[in-house]
């Protein structure tokens, strides 16, 4: 089994990608859920829904979220009401939400809200949400603090980002099969995502790190920050407000001591001693996701490294 650790867009193009060099069947995603937010009295996830669109092959390539060719009219209607509109749930995304709240609602748990999904999607692999309980990433700013969407979404990331903190997450149990997810794995992958909002809320379920810690999997991380920049996100400005090197050897050393691979850019070629030096073994290659083929190549070049770091 392989098992990702998952946030939204940067990891579902990894996904994309290794989903057509292993089976399907034979991978795990533990998908961010600090993410999750109420609108218009409705549960959505969006890391979790953006995972599950991209390997459902219906992701909108524009975007990297949302469905491809979705259309805007309830929240179009809805601004008629005088709400805000601000976050552009298309209409069949709407669905999606419709669905979750009224399970969740019932009582079924988170897990098995997403497991339906997955098999509503069609997918094969397993989808498992960190947690069953709610978490929220709130980020401070120098006005204050507010929740991850409207930093995201709202203000465009347009804020220095003094501190994050993931509201209920002292209270959270790992969800099922996370912890068996990583025991039990043959590689744990922390997909290209941001390590503070994407990967941070998931090592911080209670006891997750420490199943990382102490797996036998071979574990590694994909850099999302490539000659110094994101591909996508606010990973690069949150590493430099947060006091941070805004590098790929950056991101290897939140994850030091986590991590027995490093996967960075060709470009990034002149760190890899350095990142060596932390205790990683390093994979120099072409991480820019561009095409459906350089999803699968890279996908097929982390497996096979991590096969050979064992
Ligand atoms: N991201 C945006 O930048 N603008 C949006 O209006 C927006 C709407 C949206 C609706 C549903 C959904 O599942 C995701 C959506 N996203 C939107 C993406 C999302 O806010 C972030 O990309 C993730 O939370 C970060 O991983």
């Amino acid at each position: 089994m392989i098992t990702v650790l998952a946030g939204g867009v940067g990891a579902s193009r990894f996904l994309q990608g290794l989903q057509q060099v292993v089976d399907p069947a034979a991978i795990s995603v533990i998908s961010n859920t600090g993410d999750d937010v109420e609108m218009f009295g409705l549960h959505i996830s969006p890391d979790t829904d953006i995972v599950l669109y991209a390997l459902a092959g219906a992701v909108n390539p524009e975007t990297g979220w949302g469905l491809t060719g979705d259309t805007f009219a309830v929240v179009d209607q809805l601004q008629r009401f005088g709400y805000e509109r601000w976050f552009n749930l298309g209409d069949r995304d709407l669905a999606m939400a419709i669905h979750r709240t009224r399970l969740l609602r019932t009582g079924v748990p988170m897990h098995e809200v997403v497991a339906g999904l997955a098999r509503d999607w069609g997918l094969t692999c397993t989808v498992l949400p960190m947690t069953n309980e709610p978490v929220q990433t709130m980020i401070t700013g120098p006005d204050g603090e507010l929740a991850f969407q409207e930093y995201m979404v709202k203000l465009r990331t347009e804020l220095d980002v003094r501190s994050i903190r993931f509201a209920g997450i002292e209270a959270a149990k790992p969800g099922p099969g996370v912890i068996e997810s990583l025991a039990d794995a043959e590689m744990v992958i922390l997909a290209p995502s941001n390590p503070f909002v994407s990967i941070g809320p998931i090592l911080g379920v209670p006891g997750v790190r420490a199943a990382l810690e102490t797996t036998k999997a071979v574990r590694v991380a994909i850099s999302p920050i490539i000659a110094g920049q994101v591909v996508k996100g606010p990973a690069a400005k949150m590493m430099t407000t947060l006091g941070y090197e805004v590098s790929a050897l950056g991101v290897a050393k939140i994850y030091d001591g986590l991590v027995d691979l490093f996967v960075l850019d060709q470009q990034d070629r002149d760190l890899a001693p350095k990142v060596e030096a932390l205790g990683m073994r390093t994979l120099v290659t072409d991480t820019m996701m561009t095409s459906m083929e350089r999803k699968a190549e890279l996908a097929r070049e982390v497996v096979a490294a991590a096969r050979g770091a064992r």
